[in-house]
């Protein structure tokens, strides 16, 4: 049997029936501020006509098992499908790649389109795009105190504990904090909100940057330039020219943004952000939470574990010593980095489309070859082996390959990279936390002595 499934993209790209774009106004604030009321008497009315309904039911194995399945969330900016992967309000990855905005010359997707497209439900046009990069290279500057930090830094701590501290030391620039301790009404958090999400979502490749270039070269960073989108401005930062690099960086940036509200980053900063915490407070805890090497940190394994066996195996290497790797790996009682999900039980649209990128632009990169033939066999080991519920590779097994490629090789740093698209997913569904009033979560938890009651024992 041969595991990998169909590459053709277009199976993942249903009809689009129709591409909405109600506003033609570039100020975002002010299409959401349109937006906001509308939305709220929509979950207003819902929940008086509906809130009573029964949409499902536990069983114990939920309670010990993660809380899989278990719709317990609102999110309003992406929803996962197992089958179909991704969908950014309604729009799947193919899609966007082909409806959002591009740079001028550029063929993959403007992340600042998929920002709005997440904020607001529609497709924007490429006026809107553009004043998005114009608002987050304005805002781009980090604070000296933050810079000095970051300096301080040993060279041995990880890159993402390094990102995370300092996204915590810049909530002395809350505009929330702020207005909450002078007692803003609360009708007004989403808006102070935004203006955090925008300023932290514009620094964010400055700090990202800093960290790079501290840790990995000569400690200077490139400067930003107000015409140039976000992921131009984080490449040059970066010390990167090719626009090849800047291309996958966009798409990159774009893919990895968001994944409904249930995995680990999301609901960590949904959670810390029910609080009150102010966004940077609750996006360096989501960032805490996506340096788990189930999570996030699965782009760097996958480079790690790779490594190790082109080190033990070699460049060339057979199907049959790859399964001896592999199961080598399970035997061990490790997990094979990049295989599986939570969720989904397809291969993820974000691993394909990197490998659409793969293939059009390094098809001959001995890395992707590997990685490659590593889809055409893993899953039957993962299957034989009969554990994992879902063996098909996810969007860590293909990234790294790309970045290599283009010479990042600090397999360490990748999950930062993870981290500043995170920020557009988990930030826009933040704003709508506040907007939409949602409370304080606070799920009930049970002692097993309880279940056992519960259960009649
Ligand atoms: N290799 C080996 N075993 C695996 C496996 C893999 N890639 N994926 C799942 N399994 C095992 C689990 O460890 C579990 O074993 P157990 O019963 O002994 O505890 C069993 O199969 C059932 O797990 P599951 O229900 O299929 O998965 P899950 O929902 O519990 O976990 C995930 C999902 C992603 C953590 C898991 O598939 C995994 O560990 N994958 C490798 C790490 C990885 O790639 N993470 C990145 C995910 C994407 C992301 O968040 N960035």
């Amino acid at each position: 049997m041969n595991s990998s499934q169909d590459n053709d993209i277009s199976n993942f790209l249903p009809a689009i029936s129709s591409v909405r774009n109600v506003s033609d106004s570039t100020n975002l604030k002010e299409v959401l501020a349109n937006l906001i009321p509308k939305q709220q008497q929509e979950v207003k009315e819902f929940r008086q006509s509906h809130g009573n309904k029964v949409i499902g039911e536990i069983v114990v194995d939920q309670l010990y098992g993660g809380m899989r399945g278990i719709k317990g969330l609102v999110t309003e900016t992406s929803v996962l499908d197992p089958d179909e992967g991704i969908e950014f309000r309604g729009y799947s990855i193919p899609q966007c790649q082909k409806l959002l905005p591009k740079a001028p010359g550029g063929e993959e997707p403007l992340p600042e389109g998929l920002f709005w497209l997440l904020c607001t439900g529609d497709v924007p046009t490429q006026q809107q795009t553009d004043a998005i990069s114009k608002d987050w290279a304005l805002r781009a500057d980090v604070p000296p105190h933050v810079v000095q930090m970051l300096n301080n830094f040993p060279n041995t701590l990880h890159p993402m504990s390094q990102f995370s501290a300092a996204i915590t030391a810049m909530n002395s620039e809350s505009k929330f904090a702020k207005a909450y301790s002078e007692g803003v009404n609360k009708a007004l958090y989403w808006e102070y909100t935004y203006e955090d999400t925008m300023d932290l979502i514009a620094k964010l490749p400055t700090i990202a940057a800093i960290i790079y270039r501290n840790l990995y070269r000569d400690g200077k960073i490139g400067v930003i330039d107000a015409d140039k989108d976000w992921s131009q401005n984080f490449t040059t930062m970066l010390g990167y020219d090719d626009p090849t690099f800047t291309e996958l960086m966009r798409l990159y940036l774009t893919i990895h943004s968001d994944h409904e509200g249930g995995n680990v980053s999301a609901h960590s900063v949904h959670l810390v952000g029910s609080a009150l915490s102010d966004p940077y407070l609750s996006f360096a805890a989501g960032m805490n939470g996506l340096a788990g090497p189930l999570h996030g940190l699965a782009n760097q394994e996958v480079l790690v574990w790779i490594t190790k066996l082109r080190e033990k195996l070699g460049g060339d290497v057979s199907d049959d010593q790859l399964k001896e790797f592999i199961w080598n790996t399970l035997k061990s009682g490790q997990v094979v980095p990049g295989y599986g999900h939570a969720v989904l039980r397809k291969t993820d649209p974000r691993y394909m489309c990197q490998r659409e990128f793969a293939f059009k632009h390094l098809p001959g990169d001995p890395l992707f070859r590997l990685v490659a033939q590593l889809y055409d066999v893993v899953p039957d080991v993962l299957l034989e082996h009969g554990k994992a519920k879902n063996p098909w590779p996810n969007v860590d097994a293909h990234s790294g390959v790309l970045l290599q490629h283009f010479g990042m090789t600090e397999m360490n740093y990748y999950t930062v990279l993870f981290g500043v698209s995170r920020a557009l997913g988990v930030l826009s569904s933040l704003i709508w936390d506040r907007a939409l009033g949602l409370p304080l979560e606070r799920p009930k938890s049970m002692s097993t002595s309880g279940l056992k009651k519960l259960v009649g024992l």
